[in-house]
């Protein structure tokens, strides 16, 4: 199949304090559980499998006092964000794909800034689609919750009150235009201020419902193909409606279907663009006999080129 040259490694990250709902860190196994690993092996993958992480000892995170208020569990998340990083940066760095299973979506604070370290050394251009129920684009200002799952995006765009939480390893901020929201559902006030001030891609359900996911993937694919960018997709299984995935610390009702997500899963793996993939926020302590991780191991082999039927090799340029 299509990724049949690069080793995709598979690193667990059993963190769930980006939330105030545990059981995300037992995401990790379920998604093994259901059968990740040999699934990508028939599809043609080489797979590796390095693990979990293991939860590293808290670290002082260096935010100001005011900004350290608004975080749960801050130095915890500190720990694990620099953890996270080094290991997505040495993966990059040694040419895998890599798939990181979550935990929660505080860990892509370590796994996207990993990654874009790498992509910034290698000139090489890095986007993000962020296919989620959520902007996660809080801060530790706007915040309602204190959950840092609910803030990756203002960290990984350079939030200047979240800076420290790097400590001195250096951080490749991604421009607001390289990352698109795919499935918002649910947007706090003052994410959709910023969202709006700061100009971060945003697709929403209602956008989804009028055009559909094929013309408004299609455009973003179209896009990114023109600059040949190293895609990184970061799938929170909240985007699914909660009656296919209901594993999830808060479902949203009015979520993408099981076709739609495929469809989405299938049109990344034509594109030929993914460098990078996390897994995120399936919770198996709420989900119902194995159901969500099922589904989403099954959007995996999509991405990674399951088809119905024998199909023209890739690159559909035809939106
Ligand atoms: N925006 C809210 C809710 C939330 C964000 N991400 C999840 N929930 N999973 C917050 O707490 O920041
Ligand atoms: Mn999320
Ligand atoms: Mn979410």
């Amino acid at each position: 199949a299509a990724m049949a040259s690069r080793v995709t490694t598979l690193l667990g990250i059993p963190l769930d304090l980006g939330s105030h709902t545990p059981g995300a860190r037992m995401g990790p196994a379920a998604l093994r559980i259901a059968g990740l690993a040999p699934l990508l092996q028939q599809l043609g993958c080489t797979v590796e499998d390095a693990g979990d992480l293991a939860p590293p000892h808290p670290k002082e995170s260096g935010l100001a006092p005011e900004d350290a208020a608004g975080c749960l569990h801050l130095e915890e998340v500190t720990a694990w964000t620099r953890l996270i990083h080094d290991h997505a940066y040495d993966l990059s760095a040694r040419g895998r794909l890599p798939i990181f299973l979550g935990g929660d979506h505080a860990l892509s604070m370590g796994s996207i800034s990993g990654v874009a370290r790498h992509c910034q050394e290698q000139g090489r251009e890095l986007a993000v689609l962020w296919i989620d129920a959520h902007a996660d684009f809080n801060t530790p200002e706007t915040t309602p919750s204190r959950n840092m799952h609910g803030m990756p995006l203002s960290f990984l765009t350079g939030e200047p009150r979240l800076r420290p939480l790097l400590g001195g390893r250096p951080l490749a901020p991604l421009s607001c235009g390289n990352i698109q929201v795919f499935g918002a559902r649910s947007i706090d006030l003052a994410e959709r201020r910023r969202i709006r001030e700061l100009g971060l891609g945003c697709t929403d359900m209602r956008a989804i419902d009028e055009h559909g996911v094929a013309a408004l993937l299609g455009a973003l694919i179209e896009e990114w193909r023109e600059r040949d960018v190293h895609l990184h997709v970061s799938l929170d299984v909240d985007v699914l409606d909660p009656s296919i995935a209901p594993g999830v610390g808060t479902t949203v009702p009015g979520g993408a279907t099981y076709r739609e997500a495929h469809l989405m899963m299938e049109m990344l793996c034509d594109s030929g663009l993914l460098g990078s993939l996390d897994i995120v926020e399936l919770n198996p302590f709420l989900d119902e006999r194995g159901k969500s991780a099922r589904v989403l191991v099954e959007l995996v082999a999509s991405l990674f080129g399951r088809t119905v039927l024998d199909r023209r090799p890739s690159r559909i340029r035809a939106f």
